[in-house]
């Protein structure tokens, strides 16, 4: 089977030290967290970056420090900036890490309510214009899919020619106001892709490992992290992502699913070395 790309989404942009003491939010914090969850197999690392008071920022600057602080401990990982932000952010706000031009974005492919009030917008021409940017830039998107609409919202896009084949997905399930996590949804959402195209699954949450399980079964990549889920298991909270991907790893392994490099996870994402 391939081998397993183990991304680990360090920060997120909702989740607080309230929650976790361990959510990071200075420069050395989220270099201390990336560090731990590569050390434990993690080959891509989703990153949010957050003033040092926790309040989230896309500001190039900071992402361009914490990029060098990541690098500086992992000079070969994967970095693949959000450019989701936060809820209520604009576009121009969202787009400013792409300028880096890191390997990898995030590119989200519909508007999802995401609990209470809180509606995350991604309009058609949204959608366009960080397709077109990061295309642009060389940069691979990961399409983040929070349901089936989502998906051919990117194929649509694919055949216009904005997004280049072979798609990478991120199949989003738990968000309130998005898919659910189970099983069937996840089946259905992956023989809802196109061929050819590859894909990673973040269970919200406690449905974190177990979706992770489902995906590494199925194929699929994985992603763990605080900014999806903060405890380790049930009452306990994860002391830090690191712990998060040796779960990761140890449920892989008895599944008999080989870990990626960062190299081999440039190679099955079509990522030049
Ligand atoms: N924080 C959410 C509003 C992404 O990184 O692209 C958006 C998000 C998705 O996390
Ligand atoms: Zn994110």
């Amino acid at each position: 089977m391939e081998k397993l790309i183990i991304t680990a989404a360090i920060s997120g942009a909702e989740v607080t030290k309230n929650q976790n003491p361990n959510v990071p939010y200075t420069i050395e914090e989220i270099a201390r967290e990336a560090e731990s969850a590569y050390k434990a197999g993690a080959s891509v690392i989703h990153l949010h970056v957050r003033e040092d008071d926790g309040t989230p920022t896309q500001s190039i600057d900071r992402f361009k420090e914490c990029i060098e602080a990541i690098k500086n401990r992992c000079p070969d990982v994967i970095i693949q900036p959000s450019t989701g932000g936060a809820v209520g952010m604009s576009n121009e706000e969202r787009l400013q890490p792409i300028e880096l031009i890191p390997e990898m974005a995030t590119l989200d492919c519909g508007t999802c309510n995401f609990g209470g009030d809180e509606v995350f917008v991604n309009t058609e021409n949204t959608i366009i214009e960080f397709a077109q940017k990061m295309k642009e830039l060389g940069i691979k998107p990961e399409c983040e899919v929070f349901d089936k609409g989502m998906i051919d919202t990117a194929i649509r896009q694919n055949k216009k020619g904005n997004i280049l084949s072979p798609m990478h997905f991120n199949i989003v399930m738990g968000v309130n106001g998005g898919i659910s996590a189970s099983p069937r949804d996840l089946t259905f959402m992956v023989e809802s892709l196109p061929q050819g195209s590859t894909f990673t699954v973040s269970g919200m949450g406690r449905h974190q490992m177990s979706m992770a399980a489902v995906s590494i079964i199925m194929g699929g990549h994985v992603r763990v992290g605080f900014e999806d889920n903060l405890y380790l298991e049930k009452g306990v909270l994860a002391k830090s992502n690191g712990e998060l991907v040796q779960k990761a790893v140890r449920i892989a392994k008895d599944l008999g699913r080989p870990i990626a490099t960062p190299n081999e996870a440039r190679e099955i994402l079509n990522i030049p070395l």
